[in-house]
């Protein structure tokens, strides 16, 4: 038993001179991972020296176990040194085949953006906002009879002829001309509350395209009912609004107009500065441009909404805000909003 265990105690000593040796000529991480699956994976020579122990005789295996431990950590550390060594030298090898220039500048992220569309959007809101509007959606595909029977316009009534629209095959089934009937829907939700919102949203119109009229455009509606709500209330309204948007300097004319769903009708003109290049192009030498229509609205679209027009009235208007960014930045052609053309979206 003493010779089986002297025995394997002088097999420990080879065992740790050869995984040394070994060691010293591994040239590289793999050599090196190799290396230590041989001594230290599960069939390695070292894991079975450690299994051995059981095996020795009791009065001896202290000694061994020890002896036994301490090749493993001697070999162990061996390994990471040279190990990290290694890792070392194929660092600097790959900094020095392939310099890094710390110095360069780094290269920049692309930075998206709002689109105009939105922005103006965004700058309409925050004015209305601060004038205690809500922003209230409603649909874009709608019934015929809230496009244009509750907003006062029968079936073959003239004005229809302003707003060609799209038919969906299902009758009376159509996309939105304007973001008026959203009036009809709010009227009915609010009943018999105040009103004081903004309609946002897509319209469409079967019209020819130009560089100025889409078949799809955005609008934005507003709408005010109120048991003392006068002509002054929506003057004071859009005035404080087109100065916000335009500047304070800006001066505000009302004309006289018709839409079917509200009496009086009026169109409303900002000046333009004379100075401006394009001031008579824009507006075709008056001095003034338009930028939307409103009115008190109709008593027969308050009934059609459920308010009582002896007890109560209210004002709306509508907005192109394509229009008015076209304006507000020298923009020669509607088709450029929705043309996905970047080089004229990053100019924003
Ligand atoms: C209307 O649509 C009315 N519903 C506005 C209104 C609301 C009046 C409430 C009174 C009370 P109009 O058809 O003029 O009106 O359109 C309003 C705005 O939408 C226009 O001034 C214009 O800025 C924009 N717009 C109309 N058609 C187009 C188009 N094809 N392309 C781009 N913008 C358009």
């Amino acid at each position: 038993m003493v010779g089986l265990a002297r025995k394997t105690m002088s097999d420990l000593a080879s065992l740790e001179q050869r995984a040394l040796a070994e060691l010293a000529v591994c040239a590289d991480e793999p050599a090196l991972r190799a290396w230590n699956t041989k001594y230290f994976g599960d069939k390695g020579e070292v894991v079975a020296a450690l299994k051995a122990i059981g095996a020795i005789p009791k009065e001896e295996r202290k000694t061994y176990g020890q002896e036994a431990n301490r090749v493993k950590e001697a070999l162990t550390k061996a390994f990471e040194g040279t190990l990290a060594g290694a890792k070392e030298r194929a660092l600097n090898a790959s900094l020095t085949a392939n310099p890094l220039d710390v110095t360069l500048p780094g290269r920049p992220v692309q930075r998206g953006r709002l689109h105009i569309a939105t922005q103006i959007m965004r700058q309409i809101y925050s004015i209305f906002a601060d004038m205690g509007f809500q922003v209230y959606r409603t649909r874009e595909v709608e019934s015929d009879e809230m496009n244009f029977e509750l907003l006062n316009m029968p079936p073959h009534h003239p004005a229809r002829d302003m707003w060609d629209t799209f038919h969906t095959t299902t009758p009376g089934v159509i996309l939105r001309t304007h973001t008026s009937p959203g009036q009809i829907h709010v009227m009915r939700e609010f009943h018999p509350n105040p009103i004081r919102v903004i309609l946002p949203g897509m319209c469409y119109r079967y019209e020819a395209i130009t560089t100025r009229s889409e078949i799809q455009f955005q609008q934005v509606e507003g709408l005010v009912i109120g048991q003392h709500v006068t002509m002054a209330d929506l003057k004071g309204t859009i005035t404080a609004f087109a100065r916000r948007l335009f500047g304070q300097e800006r001066q505000v004319r009302f004309r006289s107009s018709y839409f079917p769903f509200t009496e009086p009708s009026i169109e409303v003109d900002i000046d333009w500065p004379r100075d401006d290049p394009n001031a008579d192009r824009l507006t075709k030498g008056t001095g003034w441009l338009e930028i939307m229509g409103a009115g008190m609205v109709h008593p027969v679209v308050l009934r059609n909404g459920g308010y009582d027009p002896a007890e109560y009235s209210g004002f709306a208007f509508g907005m192109g805000p394509q229009r008015i960014t076209m304006l507000k930045h020298a923009i020669d052609d509607i088709r450029q909003f929705w043309g996905n053309d970047l080089r004229f979206l990053r100019q924003f």
